[in-house]
């Protein structure tokens, strides 16, 4: 038998029903949503009928995966472009969000890059300032933006994006690294900081993943952004949507904090083998 209820601090907008209809009218806000993970969130959480908020600094890319998940799946779609590394461009995107959204179930902090491949004494430091901005400090505006509004719910979910690159160093990776190690400590000090909320934090840390991410890494050499996963069956985009989903449909007193995910032949972001190097199973 299928029952609903009313939320009290919600608008009439949101009724949150149980049985088969779960997810109706629930809302998720995605930063980095025109491409990889957040893109696949973005189509994962439509198809579960979230209205669906979706960031990133490319109009013409929102503007269609809006077009394409209304047309799909019939949810409310949201766009807000900015760049995360503005603090007042996420001030106004976030002001503006909050004249359309009364409530919001979900924060993915998902927008995040790396900028080039060198060893500490030759890297470029405008990579390592991009790679700054992007990752933590868009990272920190956004929440700082979204905590009080789940505070004054009572109730919410945030998902940061990690990686397997913030839990063990590899050659060339420093600042990459270092600012995913950092999400990994600000990963666990939301969970602490907005425990007494009832807000789940969930970090989810992905190896190897064939999205854009390569192609940004290494400024549009698509032969070497190519490479990167060559004879690897690495993570796709859709795999951590999936993972997302789950975490985000555990019953109410669960709440996975730290999560790391790799490919079948990647076992830390220091050790991978390629598929062809495997033991092939006998059956
Ligand atoms: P993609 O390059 O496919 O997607 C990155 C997203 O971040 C894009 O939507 C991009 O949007 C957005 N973004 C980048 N810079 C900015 C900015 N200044 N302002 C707003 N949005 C921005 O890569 P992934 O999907 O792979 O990456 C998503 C996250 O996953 C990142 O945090 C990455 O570090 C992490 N990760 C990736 C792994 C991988 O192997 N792919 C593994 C582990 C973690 P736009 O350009 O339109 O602004
Ligand atoms: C992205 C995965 O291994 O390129 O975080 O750092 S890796």
């Amino acid at each position: 038998m299928r029952s609903f209820s009313f939320s009290p601090a919600t608008s009439s907008k949101h009724i949150i029903f149980t049985g088969n209809l779960v997810n109706m009218s629930k809302t998720i806000l995605i930063t980095g949503a025109t491409s990889g993970f957040g893109k696949a969130i973005a189509e994962k959480f439509a198809q579960g009928g979230y209205t669906v908020c979706i960031c990133g600094r490319r109009q013409e890319r929102l503007d269609a995966l809006k077009a394409s998940l209304e047309q799909e799946y019939g949810v409310k779609v949201i766009t807000l472009a900015f760049d995360i590394r503005d603090r007042k461009q996420v001030e106004d995107a976030m002001n503006s969000l909050k004249e359309q959204v009364t409530y919001l179930d979900i924060l993915v902090n998902n927008a995040g890059l790396a900028s080039g491949l060198a060893t500490i004494d030759e890297g470029n430091i405008d990579d390592w300032e991009i790679m700054i901005d992007t990752n933590l400090k868009g990272l920190l505006y956004m929440t700082r933006q979204i905590a009080p509004m789940m505070r004054s719910q009572a109730k919410g979910h945030i998902f940061n994006i990690g990686s397997t690159a913030g839990k063990l160093v590899y050659k060339n990776g420093n600042v990459y690294c270092a600012t995913k190690f950092a999400v990994d400590a600000l990963n666990q000090a939301m969970r602490i900081d907005l425990l007494p909320y009832g807000i789940k934090v969930t970090e989810i840390n992905p190896g190897m993943a064939e999205t854009e991410f390569s192609l940004v890494r290494f400024k549009g050499d698509e032969e070497r952004a190519k490479n990167t996963y060559a004879g690897i069956n690495a993570l796709q985009a859709n795999d951590i949507a999936d993972i997302a989903w789950f975490c985000a449909n555990l019953p109410a007193h669960v709440c996975i904090n730290d999560l790391t995910v790799t490919c079948l032949t990647q076992a830390t972001s220091v050790y991978a083998i390629k598929e062809a190097e495997r033991v092939k199973p006998v059956n």
